[in-house]
């Protein structure tokens, strides 16, 4: 999973500093990723069962190959969404996390993603689009959140599509 940070690497190459924002629709499982991602950096990580949902906005700073990483993990409920707006312009990759397993709450996540990629301030900014919860086997597929969320209609942002799982890897 660590690769999908360290994939960014336009970014990496080019600045000493990356921000990396962590979107979705509450329950999405932004925390657990974020949390996972500094356990599997050495830093000090909130257990991965017992993580409440986001109020408001949790930072983590990771140092890896003279890179500093900075990540940004966002409450998803939605009357917080209002605040995400406010990191827009000083993000530079975008991680959109969607929960792979609750299919009754695609069609929000999708209405969400799209009014991002509306949002001027990501103008241009790469998305990595992850479909978490992986581990468990009724998982949509990548090619159907492809065509589910009309990305290969998206031509204004360099978008990747994977699986994940926060929990788990
Ligand atoms: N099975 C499974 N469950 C997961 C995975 N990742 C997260 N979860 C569960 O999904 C629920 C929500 O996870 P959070 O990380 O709190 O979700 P969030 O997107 O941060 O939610 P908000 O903070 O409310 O926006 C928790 O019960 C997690 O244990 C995963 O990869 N697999
Ligand atoms: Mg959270």
């Amino acid at each position: 999973m660590f690769s999908l940070i360290t994939g960014c690497w336009q970014f990496m190459l080019s600045k000493r500093t990356v921000r990396i924002i962590l979107l979705g629709i509450d329950n999405s499982g932004k925390t657990t990723l974020f949390e996972q991602l500094k356990k599997r950096c050495g830093q000090k990580a909130m257990a991965l069962r017992k993580i409440p949902s986001t109020t408001g906005l949790n930072i983590a700073k990771i140092n890896h190959n003279n890179l500093e990483l900075v990540l940004w993990d966002l409450g998803g409920k939605e009357g917080i969404r209002d605040i995400w707006a406010n990191y827009y312009s000083e993000s530079h990759v975008v991680l959109y996390i969607i929960d792979g397993v609750d299919r009754t709450r695609l069609i929000e996540a999708k209405e969400v993603f799209q009014e991002l990629l509306k949002a001027e301030e990501l103008k241009s900014k790469p998305f990595h689009v992850l479909i978490n919860k992986h581990d468990q086997n009724n998982c949509v597929s990548l090619g159907f959140i492809r065509e589910y969320f009309c990305l290969d209609d998206v031509t204004d942002h360099e978008i990747n599509v994977l699986h994940i799982s926060a929990l788990t890897q």
